[in-house]
């Protein structure tokens, strides 16, 4: 239900897979070392289900909704479709749990590559605060996600370049502690 890969620099349409030739694929493992926590879950079942209940008493997770983009749900649908995808942070984490169709989101990592994390039902990830990323649907044109947050969510954007920013400063100091 998550997949990720390196991108390809084409700039064909957004929705594509935009895979490198040869496939290059990143690991769950190498996704957590940028700080991006990723669950499998029940979709089927997610107002019932003790995994998430546990997740989300153990993070801190009390506020929830539900985004659900598709052209006839939500308004200024392609506004909105081209504003997650220009490359941004937050101060927050970013928390998303596919309880049905799919998405791209993705990241930079430490060389500012992009690698696309493929989000399918069942999928829940966290982005840390400070990383920069962006969204898009792929080719089924289709999300609904649920959002969580610690407390009363902030949602602003601070389209790249914002460097300046202490949560983004704070972000790239979790790898110097790592040494790389
Ligand atoms: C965001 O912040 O980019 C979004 O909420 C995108 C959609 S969540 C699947
Ligand atoms: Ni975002």
């Amino acid at each position: 239900v998550i997949q990720a890969w390196y991108m390809d620099d084409s700039n064909e349409d957004q929705r594509l897979p935009h895979h490198r030739d040869p496939k290059e694929f990143v690991s769950l493992d190498k996704l957590a070392e940028l700080g991006i926590l990723s669950w499998r879950l029940d979709a089927d079942n997610y107002e019932t289900d003790e995994e998430l209940k546990k997740i989300r008493e153990s993070r801190g997770y009390s506020y929830v909704d539900f985004c659900d983009i598709r052209p006839e749900k939500l308004p200024n649908y392609e506004e909105k479709i081209k504003s997650f995808f220009e490359e941004h942070l937050h101060t927050d984490e970013e928390i998303r749990y596919c309880v049905a169709g799919s998405g791209y989101f993705d990241v930079r990592d430490k060389n500012d590559a992009w690698i696309r994390v493929w989000v399918k039902k069942g999928g829940m990830i966290v982005l840390p605060a400070g990383i920069y990323h962006r969204f898009t649907l792929d080719s089924d044109n289709y999300i609904k996600a649920m959002r969580l947050f610690v407390g009363d969510p902030i949602w602003t954007p601070f389209n790249r370049p914002h460097d300046h920013l202490p949560a983004r400063k704070e972000y790239l100091e979790t790898f110097v502690e790592k040494g790389d």
